[in-house]
């Protein structure tokens, strides 16, 4: 039996995607999109209320492609915040208009492949309280996408002896060190919690970045031997002073 690693577990995490019924926008009152509008922007303040706080983070991106037209990504401490946005996202009048496209449920993760000194509590150490409770990044572009790792006859993830995903994880990181500046990953795990294992976000600011590094890591062979991928959903940031121009007829 290979050995389990260890996770250290922080903030929990909501992708909400969200199509929206542009034909009952269309149809509203000007007023009634004006107290929608209002609605998200108050909502929208709220994130930045508690994100100033650091209780909590968000992200809020325009999804091109008809898999949805929205994302919201919410950082929160517990799953019970998770579920109070959604049924308050429900209930407001922006509601009547935002149609559940998909949505995944995890919680932002880092593994202990890398041994800490025994005296060490790692959880304590401030560089990774900082990635565990993380403030996303408004960087230009967001890719999400869910996936598991490979548990077939020939290459099987949990059947792999510990020590070699660690290397395998390391070589891994390298790949992602090169991109340094450019893309921000943010690995949050979901057994449990969704249909994959992890949901990977990654933040660019120039969106080509995301084609290159999702492409150079199918060749890593954490990935090009253990990997198997959900849907990709790609985006441009919305920020709280475009909403009025995104949602205007
Ligand atoms: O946590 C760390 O920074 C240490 C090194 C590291 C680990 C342990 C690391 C670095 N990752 C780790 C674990 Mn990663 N990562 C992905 C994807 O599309 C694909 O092929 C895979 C999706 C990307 C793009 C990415 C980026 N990583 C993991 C795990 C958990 C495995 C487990 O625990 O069993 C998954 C699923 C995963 C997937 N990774 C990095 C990056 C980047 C950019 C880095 C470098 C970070 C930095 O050094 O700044």
């Amino acid at each position: 039996m290979a050995e389990a690693v260890e996770t250290m577990d922080g903030w929990y995490c909501l992708h909400d995607f969200r199509s929206i019924d542009w034909i009952q926008w269309k149809q509203a009152t000007p007023e009634e999109r004006k107290e929608a509008i209002a609605d998200l922007t108050t909502i929208l303040t709220e994130f930045e209320t508690v994100e100033a706080n650091k209780d909590g983070s968000h992200a809020f991106y325009q999804i091109v492609g008809q898999k949805a037209d929205i994302m919201f990504m919410l950082l929160r401490p517990t799953m019970n915040e998770l579920g109070d946005f959604e049924t308050k996202l429900s209930k407001s009048k922006i509601g009547d208009y935002l149609i559940p496209a998909y949505s995944y449920v995890s919680v932002v993760e880092l593994s202990k492949y890398r041994p800490y000194p025994e005296d060490v509590n790692p959880e304590e150490l401030p560089e990774v309280k900082e990635r565990l409770q993380p403030i996303l990044p408004k960087w230009e572009h967001v890719c999400f996408y869910p996936m598991d790792k490979r548990r077939g006859d020939q290459h099987n993830w949990y059947d792999t002896d510990f020590k070699e995903r660690a290397k395998l994880l390391y070589e891994h990181s390298l790949t992602g060190r090169k991109y340094s500046g450019k893309v921000k990953q943010i690995i949050c795990g979901s057994f449990g919690f969704d249909d994959w294992e992890w949901g990977v976000t990654l933040f660019a600011h120039d969106v080509v970045q995301l084609k290159k590094i999702v492409y150079e890591m199918r060749f890593d062979d954490a990935s090009s031997l253990f990997a198997e991928f959900g849907e990709f959903l790609v985006g441009n940031i919305l920020t709280k002073d475009s909403v009025q121009a995104y949602l205007e007829i």
